[in-house]
């Protein structure tokens, strides 16, 4: 007889029992998960579920914080996680891509310790041609003492995060987890609905032969990120002695999911584009968490020129150069930036 399936709440338990997680921070971790399964329904109806497209109306598109279009399943993926975490108790506070400033817990219903930060359906642009997406989340505490939290109260280093994972929506819908004490993969069983522990314990080679960027900006990149992927693509006759593969899937969560099952490294650098806004990517609710999985899973994350989980935020929505996967690809890539600013500081020969 097979051996018994370990269901997600199970393995919550199994984490309070062992004393690495309290009671609030299982049923939190338990809420997301259950709006993930509703959010995965909503995206694998797909055109049937007249959920596909641009919110807002013809020639009045519902335009984001970021300044991006949004789709109509990034609203609904936002509703579905605002509306499960209002009445549990566990949080005092929440924030999401999708919205300006974050709100605290509806005056009607008990407040917790807990902040959640999400990107409720990252990847949207990508839903309507049917690849991939994800919601990434991430939890820190409630500072003592705060019972109504602002945005500031938001801003703590990748460090101070509780908990972290995101859902990804692919042909299966897997939620990926830490809570301090490994990465772990849960993959949803349609058929009972709920999560089965697939994998404990996820751990990323140190070595890799694929990159994952988008290369259409490599005109617009800074000269160290010129200089490493040149030489990535020099292949075995250039200065890394071996080829490379490249992949890019233009949603994070199917990007760093591959990273997280079988090495490779992710990069969305600075460009001339994006630098006036500190990158693409957002810190509090995509690099922070992407970069907390990746470094329990035995991987490391930087911005190029520091580890992500020491970034102090400035800003609820803030941009930063992300570069995170394979231990020592990541280190290669921060080595070319180091060596490149050495130069640059030097002062100028007479
Ligand atoms: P580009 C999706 O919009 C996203 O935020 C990430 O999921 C993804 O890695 C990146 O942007 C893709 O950016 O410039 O390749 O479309």
């Amino acid at each position: 007889m097979s051996p018994p399936q370990i269901s997600l709440t199970r393995f919550l338990i199994e984490e309070e029992r062992a004393g690495r997680i309290g009671a609030d921070l299982r049923l939190l971790i338990e809420v997301v998960a259950r709006a993930c399964k509703t959010i995965s329904i909503a995206v694998g109806k797909g055109a049937l579920g007249g959920v596909l497209g641009d919110a807002g109306t013809a020639g009045n598109a519902s335009i984001n914080v970021q300044g991006e279009a949004q789709k109509k399943l990034d609203v609904l993926s936002n509703e579905i996680l605002l509306e499960a975490n209002a009445w549990g108790g566990h949080l005092a506070g929440l924030a999401s891509e999708e919205m300006d400033h974050s709100q605290p817990i509806p005056d009607v219903y008990p407040r917790g310790n807990y902040l959640l930060l999400f990107d409720p359906l990252d990847g949207s642009s990508n839903i309507d041609v049917n690849i991939s997406v994800g919601t990434i989340f991430s939890v820190l505490r409630c500072p003592e003492g705060v019972t109504t939290p602002s945005d500031a109260d938001f801003l703590q280093p990748g460090t101070a995060q509780v908990a972290a994972g995101y859902c990804t929506y692919g042909p299966s819908t897997m939620l990926v987890l830490t809570v301090g004490s490994g990465a772990h993969a849960f993959t949803l069983d349609r058929e009972v609905g709920s999560f089965v522990l697939t994998t404990r314990g996820m751990r990323i080679p140190e070595e890799t032969k694929e990159f994952a960027v988008n290369m259409s900006n490599q005109r617009f990149w800074e000269a160290p990120m010129q200089a490493y992927v040149g030489d990535l693509l020099e292949g075995k006759e250039g200065p890394r002695g071996k080829d490379f593969n490249m992949r890019w899937v233009a949603s994070m969560v199917a990007d760093v999911h591959r990273i997280l099952t079988r090495g490779g490294i992710f990069s969305y650098p600075l460009d001339s584009k994006c630098a006036p806004k500190g990158g693409k990517l957002r810190l509090m609710y995509e690099a922070n968490p992407m970069s907390f999985l990746v470094e329990q899973a035995g991987g490391a994350a930087s911005t190029g020129r520091q580890r992500m989980l020491d970034v102090q935020p400035s800003g609820l929505h803030q941009r930063v150069p992300v570069f995170l996967g394979s231990k020592h690809e990541v280190e290669a890539a921060v080595r070319y930036h180091a060596e490149h600013d050495a130069r640059a500081a030097q002062p100028a020969l007479a």
